[in-house]
């Protein structure tokens, strides 16, 4: 038995829990009201952990949103994330008993707002397709950990600031779609050295010539067309011969170097 001297001191510590409990609970349940229009996330059941997550992503995401036209994301509530518009579940590739989150496509939805970081939360997407909306700011660091994320196309959108590096660390993507943003300054060399299939870059601002190891690419489409490179084909692109079938690269400022003999090489090359 306790000696009676602490019990008062006992009875404040539970006083002050008390209290402190109430206060987060309250602080708790007006943040939820405000995020999710009245869905309070622990009232809701979830068929896995990972739609869980899912819901906290995409939650996040229609907070971001500002105008949506075409009422795509008007039933993106309650716990059936698979159920929502553009939205897309499938098995996962490490688990076939459990439903996952695995495409997005919003093309042409003409929604205005923001990628919030939260989207990192979708670890199990695959494609993500977002063309034609009026999405501004970057595209966030927290992408990386979609290692499973084959498609990224967020092009016709207002995408600024320099090459989203992210996407180099994207271990399965093979298709990248970036035209038709704002994306300025240089093209990274990294992006080369990437096992993609196909790359689209143009209708931006990117500048700074094209790097020298443009010809390790394997990629079968690249599209430079419509920005301020400047500088001049790499001669390594006589290296692309037997993988590349068409490069575009018109309105790209690049002066008149072209390495003849190098293009010779293109078999199957339509420019
Ligand atoms: C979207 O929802 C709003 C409000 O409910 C409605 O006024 C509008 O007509 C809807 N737009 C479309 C394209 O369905
Ligand atoms: C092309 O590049 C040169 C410098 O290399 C620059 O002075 C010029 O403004 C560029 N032209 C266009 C149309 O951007
Ligand atoms: C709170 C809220 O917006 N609930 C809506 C969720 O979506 C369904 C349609 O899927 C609507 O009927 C609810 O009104």
């Amino acid at each position: 038995m306790p000696p009676p001297a602490t019990r008062p001191r006992s009875f404040l510590t539970l006083v002050s829990s008390i209290l402190l409990f109430s206060l987060v609970f309250h602080v708790r349940s007006s943040a939820a009201e405000n995020d999710n229009d009245g869905d309070d996330i622990d009232k809701l059941s979830f068929e896995n952990q990972r739609l869980r997550q899912a819901y906290i992503a995409l939650q996040a995401w229609k907070s971001a949103i500002f105008s949506d036209p075409f009422n795509f994301t008007a039933n993106w509530n309650g716990s059936n994330v698979c159920s929502y518009a553009g939205i897309f579940c499938s098995p996962s590739p490490s688990d076939p008993t459990v439903r996952v989150v695995a495409g997005i496509d919003l093309n042409h939805a003409d929604i205005a707002g923001y990628l919030p970081p939260e989207l990192g939360l979708l670890t199990d997407l695959a494609l993500f397709h977002l063309n034609s909306n009026r999405f501004c700011g970057i595209v966030p660091e927290t992408f990386s950990r979609m290692k499973l994320l084959h498609e990224l196309d967020v092009s016709n959108n207002r995408f600024v600031g320099p090459f989203p590096k992210v996407v180099l660390s994207l271990p399965s993507l093979k298709f990248l779609d970036l035209r038709f943003n704002e994306f300025e300054g240089p093209v990274p060399s990294k992006l080369f050295d990437k096992d993609l299939d196909a790359i689209f870059l143009n209708d931006n601002r990117f500048r700074s010539g094209i790097p020298v190891n443009l010809g390790n690419s394997p990629v079968s489409v690249l599209v430079f067309a419509n920005n301020d490179l400047g500088g001049c084909i790499p001669g390594s692109i006589g290296k692309m011969g037997n993988t590349l079938n068409e490069i575009i690269l018109m309105n790209d400022n690049l002066t008149g170097c072209l390495p003849a003999n190098e293009i010779g090489f293109l078999k199957q090359l339509s420019v």
